[in-house]
């Protein structure tokens, strides 16, 4: 399956205000949504570019994915997420081709999209993730 675009840059942070004021004041983004995901014990901030997001993840749990992300390798780049148009196809097809799977299905993910991640250690160390709006 063919993603569309890069639906989203997922990007570690210690400290989300201090991150939004980065994109607003310095890239010229502007912030249009802070959400917490709870079970994903993360904050998140959304900015657009184009057809492709920023979305900063502020950990809300040291023990949570991005606690553990940033306690081992500091703030920085988490996660690149690839809009297609059938999330379980995507990770069936994943899957097919031998690649580890973190979910086995999609799942409800921020701003309502359908979410599915495969494993770094399948995909040359790239965190990735599928998103589609169904
Ligand atoms: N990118 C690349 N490598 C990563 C990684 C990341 N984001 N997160 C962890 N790793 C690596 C670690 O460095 C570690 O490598 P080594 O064994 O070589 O040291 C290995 O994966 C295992 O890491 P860990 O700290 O022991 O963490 P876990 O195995 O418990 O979990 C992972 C790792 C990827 C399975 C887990 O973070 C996960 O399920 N992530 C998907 C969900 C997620 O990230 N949610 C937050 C975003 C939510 C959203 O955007 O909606």
């Amino acid at each position: 399956m063919k993603p569309t675009h890069i639906e989203h840059i997922g990007i570690a942070v210690a400290d989300l205000q201090e991150a939004i004021r980065y994109y607003e004041e310095v890239i010229g983004l502007e912030c249009y949504a802070i959400e917490d995901i709870e079970d994903q014990k993360v904050r998140t901030a959304f900015f657009k570019v184009g057809d492709t997001k920023i979305e900063l993840l502020e950990s809300t749990d040291p023990e949570g994915p991005v606690g553990k992300f940033i306690e081992k390798k500091g703030p920085g780049i988490h996660h690149m997420a690839f809009a297609v148009a059938d999330v379980n196809k995507a990770l069936e097809g994943a899957a097919e081709k031998g690649v580890k799977l973190i979910d086995q299905e999609g799942r409800k993910g921020a701003e309502g999209l359908q979410i599915g991640f495969l494993h770094p250690k399948s995909t040359f160390g790239v965190l990735t993730e599928f998103c589609s709006d169904k």
